[in-house]
């Protein structure tokens, strides 16, 4: 892994998670002090703000945001810490898709999807994201979401900055299993 990777793995961990890691604390948006974060992630590795913002710039999935100054910064998504990102509340398309790992399947189809440790649950308008995601708890199983319904039943859904869909749960009337073969 380069080592910009590697430190974009560490901040999203510090701005999601654990901001006590580096002995700093987010607000109640989730906002951290740029030159808090700087100095410390730079009291064990090479780090300034030039590099933060290629990371800010170049990440594939766009995890972090500056404020218009760029005094501040925050992640679009995926907390586990109770903040307000601002996210929009917007219609969902007709269909979301989730992937999960083969292991959790079988608590899913009785529990439905729920957060876990995160704020909320994360979907994709796409099944190919879907099974990448999944892919990362290992062999990838892909659910289709009945948004649309979901949404007309008065469930909320949230797009963030970079294009995650985000609801609190998904019950297990809406979910309907994808053979993962199907998914290119
Ligand atoms: C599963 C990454 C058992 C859920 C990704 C998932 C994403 C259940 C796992 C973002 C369950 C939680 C989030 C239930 C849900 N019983 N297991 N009832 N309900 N689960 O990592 O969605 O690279 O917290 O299916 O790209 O995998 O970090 O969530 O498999 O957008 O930016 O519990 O993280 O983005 O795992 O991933 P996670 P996720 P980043």
């Amino acid at each position: 892994m380069s080592d910009l990777k590697n430190i974009s793995k560490f901040i999203s961990l510090i701005l999601r998670h654990k901001p006590e890691t580096i002995g700093i604390t987010l607000d109640e948006h989730g906002w951290a002090n740029v030159n808090e974060l700087i100095e410390g992630i730079s009291r064990t590795r090479h780090f300034n703000m030039d590099m933060l913002q290629d990371i800010v710039r170049t990440d594939e999935k766009q995890r972090y945001s500056f404020n218009e100054d760029k005094t501040l910064i925050r992640a679009n998504q995926g907390h586990s810490i109770p903040v307000d990102v601002e996210l929009e509340q917007k219609t969902p398309p007709a269909i979301l898709y989730h992937g999960t790992g083969e292991k959790f399947v079988s608590s899913i189809d009785v529990q439905g999807l729920i957060p876990k440790s995160r704020l909320y649950v994360h979907l994709s308008s796409d099944a190919e994201t879907a099974k990448k995601v999944g892919s990362r708890h290992g062999r990838p199983v892909i659910y289709t979401v009945d948004s649309g319904q979901m949404a007309a039943d008065g469930f909320a859904f949230y797009l963030s900055v970079n294009k995650v869909w985000l609801t609190k749960e998904v019950p297990v009337r809406y979910l309907h299993k994808m053979m993962s073969m199907n998914v290119q």
